[in-house]
């Protein structure tokens, strides 16, 4: 009997969840056609070059979507459904502090780890977690009708949980018991059609959308979906062309004239969908919710923990000088900061220790009987070895606070005379039982065996 393996079910988990989206939000299929025809043009006008940083098969199925759920328990039950996917929890983010306004939650992504799942299937989930215990959002009160209401509810049927733990311990399935997970996999993250209950919603809405998004509702859902284009400045201009409003800026790098790097995002709004709505007589009226909407990326090379420092800081200057001369254009500002400050090549940004690369030897390399150098630095230099450049697979977290901020419709509260709640990456890997991955060192377990495996071939190592 044949059956799927977990990345062939990772696969086709993504494709089903695309499928289902797209049904429920078309704005997201436009999206999705946008995204292709940019990728095609570019293809077309930069041929290989194009698909340095991942094959153009993985590029056009390549998707992340987003979750957002109550509990540790909840979220211990995700990392279940998630493993029996090949994906694991890599990277903590706090949005509490990144963004202006309300955003109660902490947040991982679940995703494949290794190079060879990577290119079969690079399928990826931002999950964030609300904080209740976290009294700058909620009062004691508060605090203690939600986590009774999130105790309650059971977001993902037993039999999905059972079926996701023996493709974990099995590494596959088998076709009908596939078919199955595949179903409530899918299912646990549609849109519920249950009447919200109005005045609870509201109250958490008062607090932040967010919080309402999650615990004002007795189920979960997908809230966006976002394909990889390979120029998002042109899809940004194709998409505003066809008449839809995106948000006004595109997140994180600029657009310059160096190497990409990391992550650039942009969004439209949520749109306005009916919801029926219980209200405290008990009717049901009809109401409206804007909760989903569609998001698109470009990824570039993944920067060091350096070179991560450097975006950091870079930032900081950006927001400087953009307060600082209110009518100036913030992506001229950035573009000119980031000339200045960065290295402009990728050789440089790999001489520097700035960004991560795997190092091949130059397969045309006359041998001219001399001893090659032994930094990395010179060997590229020299034409020894080769760089390529290694995608970034993970988020930002400023970004990320973005793309939250704008689709909500409040500033929400936080009383900022309160002391915020402690959460970091152990405290995450303790809640659900699973270590939560560091991201620079799954990047440079990487780089360092390209080095190895070179050093060996070019007689650099004792053996
Ligand atoms: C997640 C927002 C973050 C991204 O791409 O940075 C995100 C959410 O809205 O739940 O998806
Ligand atoms: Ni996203």
């Amino acid at each position: 009997m044949s059956t799927l393996s977990q990345w062939q079910l990772r696969a086709a988990f993504a494709a089903r969840l695309s499928e289902m989206y797209g049904q429920e939000v078309p704005a997201y299929t436009t999206l999705v056609d946008v995204s292709r025809e940019v990728n095609e043009d570019v293809l077309r006008a930069r041929g290989a070059d194009a698909t340095r940083l991942g094959s153009i098969s993985r590029v056009t199925a390549e998707r992340h979507g987003a979750i957002r759920v109550g509990t540790p328990r909840e979220l211990g039950q995700v990392a279940r459904i998630f493993g029996a996917l090949g994906m694991h929890p890599v990277g903590f983010y706090d949005l509490r502090e990144a963004a202006a306004s309300a955003v109660p939650v902490v947040s991982t992504a679940f995703r494949p780890v290794d190079g060879e799942e990577l290119a079969r299937n690079p399928f990826r989930v931002f999950t964030s977690m609300l904080t209740p215990a976290d009294p700058r959002f909620f009062d004691a009160e508060l605090r203690s009708r939600l986590e009774a209401f999130l105790a309650d509810r059971e977001l993902f049927p037993p039999e999905l949980l059972a079926l996701a733990d023996r493709a974990t311990a099995e590494r596959e399935l088998p076709q009908e018991e596939a078919e199955r997970f595949l179903h409530l996999a899918v299912g646990a993250f549609e849109l519920s059609a249950e009447p919200v209950d109005k005045s609870w919603y509201e109250t958490l809405e008062r607090i932040s959308a967010v919080a309402a998004d999650i615990g004002g509702v007795r189920s979960t859902h997908i809230n966006h979906l976002t394909p990889r284009v390979l120029d998002i400045d042109e899809l940004y201009r194709r998409m505003t062309d066809r008449g839809i409003e995106m948000i006004d800026t595109i997140q994180g790098p600029p657009a310059w004239q160096g190497p990409d790097v990391l992550l650039r995002q942009t969004s439209f709004r949520a749109l306005a969908e009916p919801r029926a709505m219980r209200t405290p007589d008990g009717g049901v009226i009809s109401g409206a919710l804007r909760v989903r909407f569609g998001e698109v990326e470009a990824r570039g090379i993944a920067l060091t923990r350096e070179g991560r420092a450097r975006y950091d800081e870079l930032l900081g200057r950006v927001d400087e000088q953009a307060s600082q001369n209110p009518s100036a254009s913030r992506g001229e500002i950035a573009r000119a900061v980031w000339e200045r400050h960065l290295p402009g090549s990728e050789q440089e940004l790999a001489a520097k220790g700035l960004a991560y690369f795997t190092y091949h030897r130059h397969p045309d390399r006359p041998r001219d009987g001399g001893r090659p150098p032994t930094g990395v630095g010179e060997l590229l230099r020299q034409g020894w070895v080769r760089a390529e450049p290694i995608v970034y697979e993970d988020f930002l977290p400023r970004s990320a606070a973005g793309i939250f901020q704008s689709n909500l419709s409040g500033a929400g509260t936080r009383h900022c005379d309160q002391q915020g709640t402690a959460y970091d990456a152990d405290w995450l890997s303790g809640a659900i039982g699973r270590d939560v991955l560091d991201p620079f060192a799954l990047y440079a377990r990487q780089q360092n065996a390209s080095l190895a495996h070179v050093a060996h071939e070019l007689g650099l190592t004792g053996t």
